[in-house]
């Protein structure tokens, strides 16, 4: 018996073992007698016990990724692919009569973000882990992670979605700091979830909390008492997504979370005996986007009123460990807190922020760089591009823009602080753990060197016309189709036909990404069916997408796809040639089944304003074909797969930009202009939609289209058309659209979070 199988056999009797120990530990039964969610629970225990025999990550440099969302979705697979004993667990659970598939489907989703910001901290946590770098994450133990999504009346509610149980993957610690509002003081308590790297070491995530936290004050939906903060403080994740005015409750949560941070990163250093005039050397902060921001005043404060350091000094330090990463260019989205939100909160910090405004004016007579504008306004991007040493975008175009236009003055005074880093996925999650099948083709066609080495997929460019290897990737594909059918059948009810085309928009729900417009396209080939054009063959339309409770026209949205869903799939006419689909609660345990099913990825925001998006590169390492504009990491998918592989159409951010710098877009004339157009845009309040949804939301919306239409939807709707077409026709040839997508997994590598991270370690952290 060689000595690998002698290793594997020792592996899977420890696996079998742990989970008999802890079958008897928790309920006093054998695995067999227990249900699902029981077995969960020692799966759960054993997953612990194993890592806790794993390596701690050390370093004498550490990187601190600080975030107020960490969206890291269920844990268990990914821990276990990680920890290198999927494959046992699964075998002997089997033994015990246990499906693997059931038991990851008790784990409760912990939604700890919004969406892209979220899920890539996520992502980084495991590459950082991965890559065998020392980092944690900081940020918030939210009890209510983003809320469950509900649909009545064909719209949105939102209800609260507890995530944490009695057992969990986060472990009470013996820390606790205690962080001042003003004169008001409370007490945090630290929990730590386990970052496991793939085949490596272990990193923490940190999640700071507050033991008097009251679930009983919540109201109706996900209404609270917003006064009490030692009540809520870290109740709820903040439902908003880059267009919600902030309140004071957000500016608590994010102080209570940096001052922690800043306390815990402090106390780090403190018990190595470093020097704090260096603490650069052994620490950096990375701050993601604004939210995190006030770390840079509080660390200045706590190093000059705690630790006898001079203003000078502080400053220099701070500014020679903290990083800040953009990741928007939406104006609405660029955090400015009134400086008497600040008073009110976290009075301590004003003088700080003054003191840094005063510097920057001394310095630099443009008013566009102040920290606190005329409307005693706090800039907080300012404050990390003044008092940061480096300032990234999330893709090659977003960087470009920020350093050309939005944060051209900037630009201008700090060249050397400007980066790109291209956003990046985790191929653990995104590939092993949600389409095993296809990982499996993969390794079967050219090793498994690319579990590793994620740039090793380009190796499949050697098969590209070999029949045998794309066939295989299509009936995986097919694979996936018929399993995501049966799962919305059952949650959902509706049947969907795993021969027809699965194209496929989800994200947040939002203006500038337009799914409005595939609202309309949606409406023109429903128009053209009842006229008798029959496509070739039948289009499933699937959506998933949770608004911001206070952004109306999202929820207009929301509204007109769930009114097409019931027009089209109840007219028999139509629903043989298409169906519309648009599934409740899209999260992330969602996305892990959507994705490996689809043909054809929707990434259509509208050019500029997309920073990066990161389900573009999720689809595509799962063989999808993109349609999409010349958008944040769009334009690199472009760029490595080639044009014949990916269907681009619509206005380029130059084009876009002028348009709006010139007011020169007015959608009215589009409308005008093209009867298509006019067609799909009147349909939104054809009396066969009014008879199923609410007059007022289809006319806010489609008055919106025609009179401001901010984010240009008409502008590229007839290019989207044809476009999207011209897809529907490709797919036909069969042969060809299953080279693309091998394509598009040989060339997804660039994309994995892996060279992401290698890049920030090389560029800003160097750890
Ligand atoms: C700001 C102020 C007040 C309240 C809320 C907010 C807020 C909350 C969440 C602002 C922004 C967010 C989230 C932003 C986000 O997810 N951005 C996405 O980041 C991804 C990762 O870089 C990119 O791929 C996406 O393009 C970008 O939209």
């Amino acid at each position: 018996m060689g000595i690998e199988r002698i290793r594997e056999e020792v592996f899977c009797n420890e696996v079998e073992t742990g989970l008999n120990d802890a079958a008897s530990k928790l309920y006093g039964k054998p695995l067999g007698e227990l249900n699902d969610a029981q077995v969960y629970n020692c799966v759960l225990q054993m997953t612990k016990e194993f890592t806790r025999a794993a390596k701690q990550i050390k370093g004498d440099k550490k990187v601190y990724y600080i975030s107020a969302e960490f969206l890291i979705g269920k844990l268990l697979s990914n821990n276990l692919i990680n920890l290198g004993i999927y494959d046992k667990v699964k075998e002997v659970l089997a033994k015990y009569g246990k499906n693997i598939a059931d038991i990851e489907e008790a784990e409760n989703e912990p939604s700890l973000g919004n969406g892209g910001l979220g899920r890539l901290a996520a992502c980084f946590l495991d590459s950082i882990a991965t890559l065998g770098l020392c980092g944690d994450g900081i940020g918030l133990n939210y009890h209510f992670g983003l809320f469950r999504q509900v649909f009545a009346d064909r719209l949105q509610t939102a209800v609260p979605d507890e995530w944490i149980t009695e057992n969990s993957w986060l472990h009470k610690t013996d820390t606790s700091f205690e962080v001042r509002f003003g004169d008001r003081k409370v007490r945090s308590q630290l929990y730590d979830i386990d970052v496991i790297g793939y085949e490596n070491g272990v990193n923490k995530l940190h999640l700071f909390d507050i033991d008097t936290v009251d679930e009983s004050i919540i109201k109706k939906g996900i209404s609270f008492d917003k006064e009490d903060i030692e009540k809520n403080l870290t109740l709820f994740l903040y439902p908003d997504d880059s267009d919600e005015a902030g309140n004071l409750l957000r500016i608590y949560q994010q102080y209570f979370m940096v001052s922690n941070g800043a306390q815990l990163i402090l106390k780090e250093l403190h018990d190595q005996q470093i020097d704090l005039h260096e603490m650069y050397k052994h620490a950096v902060i990375q701050i993601n986007d604004t939210h995190p921001t006030m770390v840079i005043p509080e660390l200045i404060r706590i190093l000059t009123e705690d630790k006898a350091m001079s203003m000078d000094e502080a400053i220099d330090v701070v500014s020679k460990t903290c990083a800040y990463t953009n990741h928007t260019i939406l104006a609405e989205a660029l955090e400015k807190w009134p400086l008497e939100y600040l008073e009110k909160v976290v009075p301590q910090l004003v003088p700080i922020i003054k003191e840094l405004d005063k510097r920057v004016r001394a310095k630099y007579k443009d008013k566009k760089v102040q920290i606190i504008d005329k409307d005693k306004r706090v800039h907080m991007a300012h404050i990390d591009i003044h008092y940061g040493f480096s300032v990234n975008g999330v893709a090659a175009l977003h960087t470009e823009i920020l350093k050309e236009t939005e944060l051209n003055h900037f630009y201008k005074i700090y060249p050397e602080k400007f980066n790109n880093k291209t956003n990046g996925i985790t191929f653990r999650r995104w590939l092993m753990s949600c389409d095993p099948e296809l990982a499996s083709v993969i390794t079967d066609t050219i090793g498994d060197s690319w579990k590793k080495d994620a740039s090793k997929l380009t190796q499949l460019m050697d098969h590209i016309d070999d029949s045998d290897t794309v066939e295989k990737i299509m009936e995986v594909k097919k694979t996936k189709k018929d399993q995501l059918a049966a799962y919305i059948k059952a949650r959902e009810g509706v049947e969907l036909d795993p021969d027809s085309i699965f194209d496929i928009q989800i994200k947040r729900m939002h203006e500038y990404k337009r799914q409005q417009m595939n609202a309309l396209y949606i409406i023109h080939k429903y128009l053209e069916i009842k006229a008798g054009k029959k496509p070739a063959r039948p289009m499933t339309f699937i959506f998933g997408a949770k608004a911001a409770p206070a952004y109306v026209i999202a929820q207009d949205v929301i509204h007109l796809l769930l009114c097409l869903m019931e027009i089209v799939n109840n007219d028999p006419d139509v629903s043989k040639y298409m169906k519309v689909i648009m599934v409740e609660n899209y999260n992330v345990t969602y996305a892990e089944k959507l994705i490996p099913a689809c043909d054809i990825s929707e990434q259509i925001s509208l050019a500029s304003k997309e920073a990066s998006g990161t389900g573009n590169m999720k689809f595509m390492l799962n063989g999808a074909v993109t349609l999409g504009t010349m958008d944040g990491a769009n334009v690199e998918i472009c760029d490595l797969v080639g044009k014949d592989n990916i269907y681009v159409f619509g206005k380029d951010s130059d084009t876009v930009i002028d348009l709006y710098a010139k007011s020169a877009y007015v959608s009215k004339d589009y409308y005008k202009k093209s009867k298509v157009i006019k067609e799909a845009v009147d349909f939104i309040t054809d009396k066969k939609v009014l008879a199923v949804g609410h007059k007022e939301n289809l006319e806010r919306l489609q008055k919106e289209l025609l009179n401001k239409d901010w984010f240009m939807t008409l502008l590229d709707l007839e290019e989207y058309i044809a476009v999207k077409d011209k897809a529907f026709a490709d797919y036909e040839a069969r042969g060809a659209w299953g080279r693309k997508m091998l394509t598009n997994i040989a060339q997804a590598g660039f994309f994995s979070s892996d060279r992401t991270i290698a890049e920030y370690n090389r560029d800003i952290w160097k750890l």
